[in-house]
């Protein structure tokens, strides 16, 4: 695959790129303007495919799926555009030639962190295998000027910076203001009858200029280069020296201002809405944009726009697109001119909704003041959806008005989002199968009695391009050696390493890898947090979004627990683990903040005590987010998915560990279940209660975690020194709500865990100390991984639910 790179003319390009963008000879150029040049350079070659890609798609006329996500975590680009165009090691070697190392080089480049966890990796993984599958797919979400924010960490607390991403440009985007829309804001409705049919027309509203910018998302060896088309967004109305004259100043001002806060900044809530004004206003505009220009795009191949359905699907990533099913309509109504049924028609056939959470906090509702004031004609088309489907629910269930309250799109005064993408959707679908289930049977009860058919589980996955390949080339060429090379785009593959598992040799180069990776992990450390760690300890690692429900609590606990004994037992001993935490908390989430900070204090305490002989360290990365997560993986010994069961929809930091051969410590929550089904319960740790148990207790108002406190010695002991000063001398009231929480309610369960927790944990400690055992596990973790690839997950998607055709694109040079 390697034949049409030109290595020679590679390099001059590199060399001419720097001097026609910074005018200097490479050798006086900055190691971002090395990076830049490269970029440019490889996107020369990118940009060839990405034309026949697209010139093949409309040859074909083909179905595509729109992904609409609010956010799409992309991580660096650099690295993994040349992974999939397989140029990779050539353009190391063509740099080495010219005398720059291409790690160096891919760490000048920003991670695009349009996305808080999760949900915007995903999206991301998924890109990346709808273009390695050849599917003719759209990721549209928007180009916020600030992602994610940077973490630092001053004191052992969270503090939070800009992202000023784009502050030297992004080398890989294309800004395509010819396919500029304009997106309108609040107003009124004024309804015009012409010749007997009702119109309806925005009026007095504020509107912005919607601009696509292009970034190229490259299919592995396949020539295919589909498009993340994120929006940014212009005043219409532009300064100008007239408007002053005509008293306009004023409008052209709010229409600036409108156009820079727009896009200004992602929220930084996961698993959270904020119910801001300015949210939804994103929401709409990207949403607005996206569709409008899929019709606009369907109609140059297409006459007939009730054929839409059979091209397009649009796939609403969580509740936070769902406008789309109104927006869809004003479309097909008020510009094409159909009738509500038909537009209804069309509609539920063409949007497909993701569920990926049961949490209350996370369904957007929105306060219907908000919504018909900054969306008037929109909340119209709401309020009439709401109107037929309540009829609906009436017809099948009459006089039963707990499903009426249950269902209905409209209710106590708000707009409920998951219900308007159910009631618009022909696809409801959760992202693992225990979610999927409790969507079923518990939260989303009542939907799926009335449309069962409608419902479906598509376990997420990831994608192994990034998160072994570019992340872990030490495994993957070993892999690679053993199994050959298909694994790269057929993960299942990865079950031939099973024969391997017992063979002594293999077993040392495989845990070699894991040493040589924690070496590396060891050094990131140590340059970014000045703490030294031993690389042959157990690596013991929770690196996710910090939230209550994932319990990074419970894992802090135990550590201190561990500590307690290594000072009060002298016959106790343990295998010397480095617990290792990376987290960011939404900005406002103060407890979740306070769990960072304790942390942080029991890593000064503990680190600091020559007593305990380095037996327990403790870290806590900062910033953590796509880049160095994939040094983290590979480095993982122990990945520790500990939510409280039934909370964690699914995971997929879980897969990614378990690819690089780091078994499951966890609960039997989200994708841990499907991952202890395919690698045995005996290579994983489990603990704790049961989603099943979990809700039981929440249906009969919880427990008493008092009950604990008073009959749990070990768990007295470190809820004490929450609050005795052990951990906060200066000021031992800090850690009290976190007291205070787990004594009072203890609404995830994390006392009610604890001691299942520390068992499973002693079995770690034992399972490590005995070599070869533990390599087998590690390895038959990375054997059994292969259902867990995004690859897997968009087959599903493409066949049961978009129907999509993969499509082969040809260079003809
Ligand atoms: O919390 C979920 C994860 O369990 C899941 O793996 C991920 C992708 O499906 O989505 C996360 N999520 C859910 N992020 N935000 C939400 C709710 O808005």
């Amino acid at each position: 695959m390697l034949a049409d790179f030109d290595k020679e003319g590679f390099k001059k390009e590199v060399i001419t790129n720097v001097k026609t963008l910074f005018r200097k000879p490479i050798e006086e150029a900055t190691p971002q303007q090395v990076f830049q040049a490269v970029s440019y350079a490889v996107k020369d070659d990118i940009i060839d495919r990405w034309i026949a890609t697209h010139k093949e798609y409309e040859k074909k006329n083909v179905k595509t799926v729109y992904y609409l996500s609010m956010e799409f975590l992309m991580g660096r680009a650099l690295g993994n555009n040349l992974i999939n165009l397989t140029y990779y090691d050539a353009v190391k070697e063509a740099l080495d030639e010219l005398g720059f190392d291409l790690n160096f080089i891919e760490d000048q480049e920003p991670d695009a962190a349009l996305g808080n966890g999760g949900l915007g990796r995903l999206a991301a993984c998924f890109l990346d295998s709808l273009a390695t599958l050849g599917y003719p797919a759209y990721g549209c979400g928007i180009r916020y000027k600030y992602g994610m924010f940077k973490q630092g960490i001053k004191d052992g607390y969270q503090v939070e910076m800009p992202d000023d991403w784009l502050k030297d440009g992004n080398p890989f985007e294309v800004k395509r203001s010819e396919y500029a829309v304009e997106v309108k804001f609040g107003g009124y409705v004024r309804v015009e009858n012409k010749n007997g049919r009702n119109y309806f027309i925005q009026d007095g509203y504020q509107s912005v200029r919607a601009v696509p910018y292009d970034l190229p998302v490259i299919g592995y060896g396949n020539n295919v280069v589909n498009t993340l088309r994120i929006w940014d967004a212009e005043a219409i109305q532009e300064f100008c020296l007239d408007s002053f004259d005509k008293g306009e100043y004023e409008k052209a001002v709010e229409q600036q201002n409108l156009a820079k806060t727009i896009v200004e900044v992602l929220y930084p809530n996961d698993n959270h809405y904020a119910g801001k004004e300015l949210r939804l206003r994103q929401q709409y505009f990207f949403i607005s944009a996206s569709v409008q220009r899929a019709i606009l795009k369907f109609k140059e191949l297409n006459k007939d726009i009730h054929k839409l359905p059979e091209k397009v699907t649009f796939q609403m990533n969580d509740t936070h697109p769902t406008v789309a099913v109104a927006e869809l309509m004003r479309i097909l109504m008020d510009e094409e001119g159909l009738e509500w049924d038909d537009a209804w028609d069309i509609t539920t056939r063409t949007c497909a909704y993701t569920n990926h959470t049961i949490m209350a906090e996370a369904l957007e509702k929105w306060p219907i003041e908000l919504f018909s004031r900054l969306l008037p004609r929109i909340y119209q088309i709401v309020e009439e959806i709401n109107r037929r489907f309540v009829l609906k629910i009436q017809e099948m269930y009459p006089g039963n008005q707990d499903k009426v309250k249950n269902m209905a799109v409209l209710y106590d005064g708000q707009v409920k989002m998951a219900h308007l993408a159910i009631a618009g959707s022909y696809s409801v679908n959760g992202v693992a199968a225990l979610h999927t289930k409790i969507l079923e049977e518990r939260e989303l009860k009542d939907f799926y009695e009335m449309r069962p058919e409608q419902f479906n589980n598509k376990t997420n996955g990831i994608t192994q391009r990034r998160f072994l390949l570019h992340a872990n080339p030490l495994l993957a060429n070993w892999i690679t050696d053993k199994i050959g090379d298909e694994w790269i785009t057929n993960l299942s593959h990865l079950k031939k390493l099973k024969v391997y598992v017992n063979d002594e040799k293999c077993q040392h180069e495989f845990m070699n890898i894991k040493y040589q990776n924690k070496i590396r992990l060891a050094k990131y450390i140590k340059e970014h947090n000045n703490v030294d760690v031993d690389p042959r300890s157990i690596f013991d690692v929770q690196v996710k979004r910090l939230h209550e429900y994932k319990r990074q609590l419970l894992n802090i606990l135990h550590v201190m627990h561990l500590y307690n004994r290594l000072k009060t037992e002298p016959e106790f001993d343990m295998y010397p683990r480095t617990f290792i935490f990376g987290a960011k908390a939404s900005a406002g989430y103060k407890r979740a903040k306070l769990i960072i900070k304790l942390i942080n204090s029991v890593a000064d305490v503990v680190n600091n005590d020559a007593s305990i002989e380095g037996k327990i360290k403790v870290v806590f990365i900062e910033n953590y987010r796509v880049s160095n997560a994939e040094i983290i993986f590979a480095a993982a010994d122990v990945s520790e998915q500990i939510s409280t069961a039934s909370r964690e929809a699914s995971g997929t930091g879980n897969m990614k560990f378990m690819l690089n051969g780091a078994p499951t410590l966890g609960t039997m929550d989200g994708a841990n279940v499907e991952i202890v089904e395919e690698v045995g319960i005996e290579n994983a740790f489990i603990f704790g209660l049961s989603a099943e148990e979990v809700m039981k207790y929440e249906r009969e108002g919880g427990y008493n975690p008092m009950d604990i406190y008073n009959n749990n010695q070990a768990v007295r002991r470190v809820l004490t020194q929450l609050i005795d000063g052990t951990y906060a001398s200066d000021d031992p009231d800090r850690f009290r709500d976190l007291y205070d929480s787990l004594t009072k309610e203890d609404v995830y369960f994390i006392l009610k865990d604890f001691d299942s927790y520390a068992e499973a944990q002693q079995k770690v400690d034992k399972a490590y100390q005995d070599e070869k055992g533990w390599a087998k596990m590690a390895m038959l973790n990375t054997a059994c991984a292969g259902k867990f690839s995004s690859d897997r997950t968009i087959e599903e998607y493409a066949k049961e639910i978009w129907k999509l055709k993969k499509v082969k694109v040809s260079l003809d040079k």
